[in-house]
């Protein structure tokens, strides 16, 4: 029987963290870190958001659908062979009892995941957000000032390391004392990250590589991280120019001096749904009051008062497979935006709607028939200005 303690102990651990020391590819080895990075990237996202806020489904093994498509499973599903995005149909074949809850209103996971951001910058300001659930942290300050309160200093948890001794400690005491880890972390010393990144089978493996240029490492007739620690600079930046070819092949030895830049309050809010067919002004409206409910919603609680409002449609197009947006754009009036910010919600969305559907015929002809895949709406900052404080 699985105990109290036991249960606590994996329920503390809801995110993987990796401390990132930035080290400039001449200078693998050295002692010396231009900076020290924490890389924060929840464990399950979706998935730890529902068991808070349904604890039973901690004891089950959990999927997060949208649409046919389980986003992302707890870790008692994935003992059971499932994995991200893995189809509705084979996550239910190998795991007869998944329980399935919807994913699609992305409004909770929205909120924990600035929530998160927001316990992160209460200790240090330097935070970048990536996506919901991804954050990196400059912690050098922090490092430096411990550095110089403790004397002597140990890697706690494991080290990932066939040699490793306790001089590694002081040889990168930066490392050993930004990394006072509990719960199974790994400590990568500077001098195994290029085997270990080596060893990742595609470049795609990599943050910083996407899918284009990918494209054209395949070219050259590189796929893997490895055959892109070998491949020479000279050649690769034929094909890139000198900069990027110099930033891939540091990020192939696990190498970015990129700086954290702090992501700060959101300039815009936005929602959006996709769907496989969309034909009817009727169902159109519909999706709209559904997404600016949310979005008003969202708008009163940032408190500031949007004063634009975009609405974005992406139509089917068989020739086009890429699938190209369109937009139109138009002030909100102040009255509005006030409503907003006194919470008279019904309102302020129904005059929304019937801002947004006049953007909406902007882009589609009334009498002609269309077929859209996507709605997305915006509330946002004056192009000019920021987002104005209420009251
Ligand atoms: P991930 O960090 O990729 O996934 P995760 O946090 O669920 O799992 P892991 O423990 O491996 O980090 O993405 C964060 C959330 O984003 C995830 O919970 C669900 C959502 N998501 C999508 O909506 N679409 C996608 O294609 C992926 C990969 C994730
Ligand atoms: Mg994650």
């Amino acid at each position: 029987m699985e105990s109290a303690e036991d249960d606590d102990a994996e329920w503390r651990a809801p995110c993987s963290i990796s401390l990132v020391p930035s080290l400039e590819l001449s200078n693998i080895t050295s002692s010396t870190p231009h900076k020290v990075i924490v890389h924060f990237d929840m464990d399950c996202f979706y998935a730890q958001v529902e068991m808070l806020r349904n604890p039973a489904l901690r004891h089950v093994p959990l999927g997060i659908q949208q649409k046919y498509i389980v986003v992302t499973c707890n870790y008692l599903a994935r003992e059971q062979g499932l994995t991200k995005l893995m189809s509705v149909t084979e996550a239910k074949e190998k795991c007869p009892e998944l329980v399935l809850v919807k994913g699609e209103d992305l409004t909770h996971y929205r909120e924990l995941s600035h929530k998160v951001t927001e316990l992160l910058v209460s200790y240090c300001p330097l935070v970048e957000r990536l996506g919901f659930d991804e954050n990196f942290m400059d912690i050098t300050e922090m490092v430096e000032r411990r550095l110089q309160q403790y004397e002597t200093c140990t890697f706690n948890g494991h080290v990932y390391s066939n040699n490793y001794s306790e001089d590694k400690a002081k040889m990168y005491p930066w490392l050993a004392v930004g990394t006072f880890k509990p719960n199974q972390q790994t400590t990568l010393l500077p001098e195994d990250i290029s085997s270990i990144m080596g060893s990742l089978s595609s470049v795609r493996k990599v943050q910083g590589i996407g899918h284009q240029t990918a494209k054209r490492l395949q070219g050259l007739g590189v796929s893997s991280i490895k055959d892109l620690q070998i491949f020479p600079l000279d050649n690769l930046a034929r094909e890139f120019g000198e900069s990027s070819a110099r930033r891939l092949k540091n990020i192939a030895i696990g190498s970015d001096d990129s700086a954290v830049t702090p992501t700060g309050a959101p300039q815009s809010l936005s929602d959006e749904d996709s769907f496989k067919k969309m034909s009817s002004p009727k169902e159109v409206l519909e999706k709209i009051q559904e997404l600016l409910a949310c979005l008003v919603e969202r708008m009163h609680n940032d408190g500031r008062r949007p004063q634009t409002l975009r609405l974005t449609i992406r139509r089917y197009s068989a020739s086009n497979k890429w699938y190209s947006r369109e937009s139109r754009q138009g002030p909100i009036p102040s009255h509005i935006g006030q409503k907003i910010i006194n919470g008279n919600f019904d309102n302020a969305v129904d005059q929304l709607t019937s801002l947004a559907m006049k953007l909406f015929y902007k882009m589609v002809v009334s009498n002609k028939a269309f077929h859209l895949t996507l709605i997305n709406s915006i509330s946002s900052k004056d192009p000019n200005d920021h987002f104005t404080q209420s009251g």
